[in-house]
């Protein structure tokens, strides 16, 4: 299986929290490598240009809120079959939801604020790498 690269973002509730290091951790143990990881403040254009997708959701509003109501960790993460592997170890949307053992569950606190962001696909995940870590900021993939 090839390497695989996705994006996460260690949201507003886990950062203030103090959760963002223990998600970190989480992550380095589930087999991802930490390509580049920086502390951001999210301003409303840039969470409105993130979730775009989602303008036309009635919990559009709240979220852009939410994500920008105080810092994030925006991460870019690299392991085999990444996108796929990293939705399984991040959970369910609604923590009340997810499985025991993965990282909404331990540090979401409900639907809104579930603790991280997680690429869905792979064509999503190289898009919002460029969108936080444009230029030289993460390698560009060997070959
Ligand atoms: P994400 O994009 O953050 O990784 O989460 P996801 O794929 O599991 O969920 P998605 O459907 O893409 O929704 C994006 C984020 O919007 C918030 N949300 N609130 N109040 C609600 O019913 C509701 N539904 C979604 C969550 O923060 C969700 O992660
Ligand atoms: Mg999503």
């Amino acid at each position: 299986m090839a390497l695989e690269r996705t994006f996460c973002i260690i949201k507003p509730d886990a950062v203030e929290k103090k959760k963002a290091g223990a998600i970190l951790a989480f992550l380095e143990e589930a087999g991802f490598s930490i390509l580049a990881a920086k502390r951001t403040h999210l301003t409303r254009a840039v969470a409105e240009g993130f979730y775009a997708v989602h303008s036309a959701r009635p919990f559009f509003g709240e979220l852009v809120e939410f994500m920008t109501r105080s810092p994030v960790f925006v991460v870019a993460l690299e392991r085999e079959d990444a996108v796929a592997h990293y939705r399984k170890v991040m959970g369910a949307t609604d923590p009340a939801k997810a499985e025991a053992n993965t990282i909404r569950k331990l540090y979401g606190g409900s639907v809104g604020e579930n603790a991280v962001h997680g690429s869905d696909s792979l064509d999503n995940a190289k898009i919002e790498i460029a969108y936080f870590f444009p230029g030289n900021e993460v390698a560009p993939v060997a070959g």
